[in-house]
């Protein structure tokens, strides 16, 4: 009886091991890319002075922007930062990024009673030296729809907007912020 009991554990052990070392397809980095994305940000002159990162969680969206070198006119002061509808930075403007991506409908503004609209994110600050970090986090968008809310990645992409002045978080359409100064395009097509 004994050996039988020892044989059933030495199988559980076994089994155990089998488990633990079987290929994860978590750890080869295929899954983690499925729900990550990458953005360069340009500015107006059309450098590169950075990039957005996006992760997808289970409920939401982390938002990491990182850029250098931003002109001494955006320096030292909050920027509004929004989720525009389509991946096109090539207007000398960015106007060709479109508006908000808002299918909710609601009204504009992380502080406004009717709010927010989709593309809402908090302001970003950039520094005297020209250097931008930030995070943010956002439901109410998704990657590519791992949940309800609009994908960022969807036929035409989408694209994160720097503009010139702070996001009042409350007036209409754009929370006051005013040019845009910096643009990403998330998803471009090829
Ligand atoms: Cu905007």
């Amino acid at each position: 009886m004994s050996g039988e009991a020892e044989a059933l554990t030495r199988d559980a052990d076994v089994a155990q091991d089998d488990t633990m070392a079987a290929p994860d397809p978590g750890q080869d980095g295929m899954g983690v890319s499925m729900d990550r994305t990458t953005a360069t940000l340009i500015d107006r002159d059309r450098n590169e002075v950075g990039m957005v990162t996006f992760h997808q969680g289970p409920e939401g969206v982390v938002v990491q922007i990182e850029a250098d070198g931003i002109g001494e006119g955006a320096r030292g002061s909050w920027h509004g930062a929004h989720l525009h509808e389509t991946a096109d930075c090539s207007a000398d403007d960015f106007t060709s990024s479109g508006s908000h991506i808002n299918p909710s409908g609601n009204a504009h503004g992380l502080l406004n009673a009717d709010g927010p609209d989709n593309a809402d994110l908090p302001n970003i600050w950039v520094g005297d030296d020209g250097t931008l970090r930030a995070q943010a986090y956002t439901t109410r968008v998704s990657l590519s729809g791992q949940t309800d809310a609009p994908s960022l990645l969807d036929a035409d992409g989408s694209a994160v907007v720097i503009h010139e002045s702070p996001d009042d978080y409350e007036s209409q359409p754009i929370g006051g912020a005013g040019a845009r100064i910096l643009c990403a395009e998330i998803g471009a097509a090829q």
